[in-house]
């Protein structure tokens, strides 16, 4: 027997383990999963989930791997299948065609040419539908789209990593690593889950960082690097211009620079020679630096859904005074910085974000450092 409730759970976070591969790989659209289910046997007949790109949605993909053996059949989908009309034929469409007796979604799509018309046009082909299993889980997986619909702007995500008296190395010209190789690739894993990254001006000129994803298998997924440069500070020569020259397949060559002065300042400075590899966009200021909110509305118009933001702490702490941090994770290495160092969070974690509206959702192991993971109290 496997009909209940506990088996729409089961089924909806495999569902998930699909959308959860697609992050950083759809934007502008959502990384949805979808898995087909005969219910009477409990197996899957086929998984899809939105393809790199964005297309195929991750319904049509279950459906064409599941071929003639929908029919009859339950589906389990994180985000409501697309109904607008334009392109044709929909999600909802193929659904129905493809004879599916069952839909269990967990979350409406925010989208207002889609928002309440997969369901309805699903419900009117006479499937039985059931929305809200596993709805937690979903929205948190697809807040990079419902952020962009509902606020115009990104979900956030900033990662930091602190040495045991939580404090950060200053670097003087090369990043200085006090976490472990291990924690090392999660942020590597980070960056192939967010459409692009963002760092400070001082982050780059510290340490001189690539932002790729290097690793092996994953540099494809290389995202979009995004300096801010209030007042042009770095400089042509910093690694991040040329470093896309090293990644094979990287998807965006290109440095976006959002920075306060104007183009022809640009232009009659040293980065002219930088031109051909940046993308540069003057942003609102507010005293002279790129203003938060107008710098995420012009990330999020350009396709952006998931923005992690690497740093440094001067940026950490602009993003969580203006509650714009969805999710903070902390790498904490038990050993302490030899070099000069700077405070970030002071001693208590949990105190430092709930000032800023935050709580703790993890604590675990990554080798011999910790990992702290916090989320914004009402997102
Ligand atoms: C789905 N399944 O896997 C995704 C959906 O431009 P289009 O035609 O690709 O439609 C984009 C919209 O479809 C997007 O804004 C979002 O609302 C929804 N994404 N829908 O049925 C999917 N990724
Ligand atoms: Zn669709």
């Amino acid at each position: 027997m496997t009909a209940g409730a506990d088996f729409d759970r089961r089924m909806m976070d495999v569902a998930l383990r699909m959308a959860r591969r697609g992050l950083g790989a759809t934007a502008p659209n959502p990384s949805v999963g979808a898995i087909i289910v005969d219910e009477a046997t409990g197996e899957i007949i086929a998984r899809g989930w939105t393809q790199p790109g964005g297309r195929p949605h991750a319904e049509k993909e279950a459906l064409r791997r599941a071929g003639p053996a929908a029919r009859g059949r339950t589906m389990y989908l994180t985000l409501e299948p697309c109904a607008h009309t334009g392109r044709n034929p929909t999600c909802a469409d193929a659904m129905t065609t493809a004879g599916l007796k069952r839909v269990v979604c967990a979350i409406p799509d925010p989208n207002p040419i889609i928002s309440g018309r997969g369901f309805e046009q699903l419900s009117d082909a006479g499937i039985l539908v059931e929305v809200g299993v596993g709805a937690e889980d979903a929205r948190w997986v697809t807040l990079g789209h419902i952020l962009c619909q509902t606020e115009k702007r990104p979900f956030v995500q900033v990662k930091m990593a602190l040495d045991a008296a939580h404090r950060v190395a200053l670097g003087d010209g090369a990043p200085v690593w006090v976490t472990s190789p291990e924690a090392r690739a999660y942020a590597h894993l980070l960056r192939a889950e967010a459409d692009a990254i963002l760092v400070g001006a001082g982050t780059v000129l510290a340490d001189d960082p690539e932002l790729t994803c290097r690793l092996p298998g994953l540099t494809k997924r290389s995202p979009r690097r995004v300096i801010m440069d209030s007042s042009l500070r770095t400089s042509a020569t910093n690694k991040i211009y040329s470093a896309h020259d090293t990644v094979p397949g990287a998807r965006y060559p290109q440095i976006w620079l959002a920075t306060a002065v104007d183009e022809a300042h640009v232009m009659a400075s040293p980065h002219a020679a930088n031109r051909a590899r940046m993308t540069l966009d003057a942003v609102p200021s507010a005293d002279g630096r790129v203003a938060l909110q107008p710098l995420l509305s012009r990330l999020a118009a350009n396709g952006v859904t998931r923005l992690l933001v690497e740093g440094g702490p001067t940026m950490w702490a602009a993003f969580l005074a203006a509650g714009l941090v969805d999710e903070a994770i902390v790498a904490v290495s038990p050993q302490r910085n030899t070099g000069s160092t700077r405070a970030v969070t002071g001693s208590d974690l949990d105190a430092h974000f709930a000032t800023h509206g935050m709580a703790r959702v993890a604590r675990r192991a990554i080798g011999p450092d910790t990992l702290h993971i916090f989320h914004r109290s009402n997102a």
